[in-house]
């Protein structure tokens, strides 16, 4: 059993995609365990993203997340850190299959629906910064 963090962005909250999002993960057998809607603060995003701190859509990022609310959960379930990417798609829209929720919902690489951890040290760090 393995758990990851995932976001809702706030592309995908004030676009209706909550459910969409869930259900997908809900399909393929995994368990919704923690969820919260919240907006986020300047100091939790920078902790979050501090790997992208010197990257140049650093700003651009922080300031979209910040834009409204976020829907923030932890997904609990065999191989859960990858099934959940694989569900997300690739980050970049244009790389990002159809039938992944980026392939299908997303056109820009900064607001992207949804993020999930990339590792089991990733999900244990963000999972214990946002809950
Ligand atoms: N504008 C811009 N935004 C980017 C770029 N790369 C990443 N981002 C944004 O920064 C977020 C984090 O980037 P990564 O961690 O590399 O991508 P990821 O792991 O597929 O996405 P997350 O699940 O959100 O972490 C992405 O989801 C995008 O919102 C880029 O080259 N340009
Ligand atoms: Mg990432």
């Amino acid at each position: 059993m393995e758990r990851t963090f995932v976001i809702v962005k706030p592309d995908g909250v004030d676009r209706g995609l909550i459910g969409e999002v869930i259900s997908r993960y809900e399909r393929k057998g995994l368990r919704i365990t923690e969820c919260k809607m919240l907006r986020a603060d300047r100091a939790t995003l920078e902790k979050h993203y501090i790997e992208h701190r010197e990257k140049p859509f650093y700003e651009e990022l922080v300031s979209y997340m910040m834009r409204g609310s976020i829907l923030i959960m932890v997904v609990e379930g065999n191989n859960a850190i990858k099934l959940v990417r694989n569900i997300n798609g690739k980050t970049n829209p244009m790389e990002a299959e159809p039938g992944t929720i980026r392939g299908d919902y997303a056109n820009s690489i900064t607001e992207n629906i949804v993020h999930a951890s990339d590792s089991p040290e990733s999900a244990e760090r963000e999972i214990s910064i946002w809950f």
